[in-house]
C-alpha cells in the first residue's frame, strides 16, 4: 500500500521540471506513524500553475466581511470582482426584526479605464453617498481590489470624510487581491479592522447579560449552517451573542467582547480576533467542529464543561440523546450504501479536516486531503506556529497587538481554573489536519489540476469534496463531486440535521449512475497533436 501510494506520488513529481518538482515536492507528503511531519504552506503558488486559490479581496469581502447583513458592503473596483463575490458562497442571512438584509445585493464602483487613469476616489464617495440615500444602512464597508491598490486611490480617506459626513460607521480594508499568497491574508486584513473599529464599542449592562452567553467565531451561515447550530445550542439553554460573521447584523460584531466563551470553528480565518479578544477582554476561546455527530456532541459536551454547570450538562446529554436519536436510522441506512468508498478532500482552511469525522460516520475513509492555503498549523496543530518562518509575503499584512482594556477587562472564572480546564477542553488550541489521517494517505498543499486529475486517475476515490474551480474536472471524470465551499445547492451540512443531509447527498451522489454516461471531450475528440523541431532533429510533442 505504502509503496503504491509512493509510486504515485513520485510519478507526479518526476513529471515536472526540476524546479516546480524542488518546490511541490515540499507541499505533499504520505502520512506515517511519525508524529512531526511537517510540510510546506501559505507560499507563493508558482506562476504557471493551475492552483485553486483565491485572492485577499476573496478572503475580506467575500468571506470575513461579506456575511454581515445589515451593512452595504461596496466592492471598489471593476465590476468583475464584485460578480464573483454575489452571492455565489451562499452565506444566508436574514433581515431582523426591523432590522436589515442588503446581502443579496452586489454593490460596486465599476471601475472604468478612465477611473483607473484619472482616479477612482471620487465614484467611491458617490457610491457611498447613493448607498446612504437609498439603502440607510447601520455601516458600508470598502472593500479595495487590485487596481485600486495600483492607482493609488486612498479609500480611508474617502471613508473618514464619508463617516464624519453620515454619521455611521465607514470602514475601508485595503484587502487589494495581490496581497499576501491567497485569501487568508484577507481573512488577517479583515480580523484587525474589525478587532480595532468595531468589537468592544458596544456594551450589555450585566443585568442584561444572560448565563451562557457564548459567541461562534469562524462561522458563516453557509447552506444554513449556524442556524441549525443556534436550533440546538437555544435548546440546551445558550444564548448566541454573536456569530463572526455568519448572517451577524454589525451591532453583533460590536458587542462580541460581551459574551464569556468565544467557540471557534474555523480557526483559519479567524484565530487572529480570538486571541486578540481573549487578551484585551478576558474572554476565552475554545476550538470546536460542528461537523459530524461525534464532532457536535464532543463540542457541546467541551461547552458543558467550561461552564461546570450540573444543570447545563444534563440538558446537553438530553439533547444529544434527542438530536441523535432522531437521525439514527436514516444515518445508518446511508452508512450502508457508502460503506467502504473512499474520498478525496480539497478545500480552503479547515474543511478538509472538520468534514473526515461525518465522512467516516458514514463508512468512508479519507484517502487524500489538502487545504487551498492553509497554514502550517492547520496542517500539523497550534503548537507549531513559533516555529513557522515568517516571509516577505506575510510581512506585507499588518500584524496588530492590543493591550488588556482595564475597564472592559472581566475574569470568566479564576486563573487557576481555566489553566485546569485547559487541560482537558481544547482552550487556545486545535489539532491539525496531518494528524487525523490514516497512514499512507496523502496530504497536499495548494492541489493544482494537473496534480488533482493524476491523484483521481490513481485513487479512484468514490467522493470528492471540491472547490469552485475542479468540481467539473472532478465530475468529467466520471467521479461524483460536491463542492464544499456552496455546498452547491443543499444544506445545512452542520450539526446533527445536517449531518443526515450530507450523508443522504453523498449517498445519492456516488450512487448516482449518471457519472459514467459522462466522457469527457478529451476521450472523444482527438487531443491536439503538432512537432517541433529542435536542432534538426524532429521530435513528437
Ligand atoms: Fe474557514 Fe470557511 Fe474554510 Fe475559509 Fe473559504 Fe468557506 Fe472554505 Mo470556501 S472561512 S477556511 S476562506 S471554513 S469560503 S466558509 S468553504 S475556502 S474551508
Amino acid at each position: 500500500m505504502k509503496d503504491d501510494v509512493n509510486k504515485v506520488v513520485d510519478k507526479l513529481l518526476y513529471d515536472y521540471p526540476a524546479k516546480v518538482m524542488k518546490n511541490r515536492k515540499e507541499h505533499i507528503l504520505i502520512k506515517e506513524k511519525e508524529e512531526n511531519m511537517e510540510i510546506s504552506a501559505n507560499t507563493r503558488t508558482l506562476p504557471g500553475i493551475i492552483t485553486n486559490r483565491g485572492c485577499a479581496y476573496a478572503g475580506c469581502k467575500g468571506v470575513v466581511i461579506g456575511p454581515i447583513v445589515d451593512m452595504v458592503h461596496i466592492t471598489h473596483g471593476p465590476v468583475g470582482c464584485a460578480y464573483y463575490t454575489w452571492g455565489t458562497r451562499r452565506n444566508k442571512g436574514k433581515a431582523r426584526d426591523g432590522g436589515k438584509n442588503f446581502i443579496n445585493y452586489a454593490f460596486t464602483t465599476d471601475l472604468q479605464e478612465s477611473d483607473i487613469v484619472f482616479g477612482g476616489d471620487k465614484k467611491l464617495a458617490q457610491a457611498i453617498k447613493e448607498a446612504v440615500e437609498i439603502f440607510n444602512p447601520k455601516a458600508i464597508s470598502i472593500a479595495a481590489t487590485c487596481p485600486v491598490g495600483l492607482i493609488g486611490d486612498d479609500i480611508h480617506a474617502v471613508a473618514k470624510k464619508a463617516e464624519q459626513e453620515y454619521g455611521i460607521p465607514i470602514l475601508a480594508f485595503s484587502c487589494e487581491g495581490y496581497k499576501g499568497v491567497s485569501q487568508s491574508a484577507g481573512h488577517h486584513i479583515a480580523n484587525n479592522k474589525l478587532m480595532k473599529d468595531v468589537v468592544g464599542t458596544l456594551d450589555i449592562a450585566e443585568e442584561d447579560r444572560n448565563p451562557f452567553t457564548i459567541n461562534i467565531l469562524g462561522e458563516y451561515n453557509i447552506g444554513g449552517d449556524e442556524w441549525e447550530i443556534k436550533r440546538v445550542l437555544n435548546k440546551i439553554g445558550y444564548t448566541v451573542n454573536t456569530t463572526m460573521t455568519g448572517d451577524a447584523e454589525y451591532e453583533d460584531i460590536a458587542r462580541a467582547h460581551n459574551a464569556d466563551l468565544n467557540l471557534v470553528q474555523c480557526h483559519r480565518s479567524i484565530n487572529y480576533i480570538a486571541d486578540m479578544i481573549e487578551t484585551k477582554y478576558g474572554l476565552p476561546w475554545m476550538k470546536g467542529n460542528f461537523i459530524g455527530i461525534e464532532n457536535m456532541s464532543n463540542t457541546l459536551r467541551n461547552m458543558a464543561k467550561f461552564f461546570g454547570d450540573e444543570g447545563l450538562m444534563a440538558r446537553t446529554e438530553i439533547v444529544i440523546g434527542e438530536e441523535v436519536a432522531d437521525i439514527k436510522e436514516e444515518m445508518e441506512h446511508y452508512k450502508e450504501m457508502c460503506e467502504g468508498k473512499t474520498a478525496m478532500l480539497f478545500v480552503g482552511g479547515s474543511r478538509a479536516h472538520h468534514y473526515q469525522g461525518l465522512l467516516s460516520e458514514i463508512g468512508m475513509e479519507t484517502v487524500m486531503a489538502g487545504y487551498e492555503f492553509g497554514h502550517r498549523d492547520d496542517y500539523e496543530g497550534r503548537d507549531i506556529i513559533p516555529y513557522i518562518k515568517v516571509d516577505a509575503d506575510t510581512r506585507n499584512i499588518e500584524e496588530i497587538s492590543v493591550e488588556k482594556d482595564e475597564r472592559k477587562y472581566r475574569l470568566r472564572m479564576p486563573a487557576e481554573k481555566l489553566e485546569e480546564l485547559k487541560k482537558e477542553l481544547p482552550l487556545n488550541d486545535y489539532k491539525g489536519l496531518i494528524i487525523d489521517m490514516k497512514d499512507n494517505t496523502i496530504v497536499i498543499d495548494d492541489l493544482n489540476h494537473y496534480e488533482t486529475e493524476t491523484f483521481i486517475k490513481a485513487l479512484k476515490p468514490a467522493f470528492f469534496g471540491s472547490g469552485v474551480k475542479d468540481k467539473y474536472i472532478v465530475q468529467k471524470m466520471g467521479i461524483y463531486s460536491k463542492q464544499m465551499h456552496s455546498y452547491d445547492y443543499s444544506g445545512p451540512y452542520a450539526g446533527f440535521k445536517g449531518a443526515v443531509n450530507f450523508a443522504r447527498d453523498t449517498a445519492a451522489g456516488i450512487h448516482t449512475p449518471a457519472w459514467s454516461y459522462i466522457i469527457p471531450p478529451w476521450n472523444k475528440e482527438p487531443t491536439l497533436k503538432g512537432k517541433i523541431k529542435t536542432k534538426g532533429v524532429e521530435e513528437a510533442c
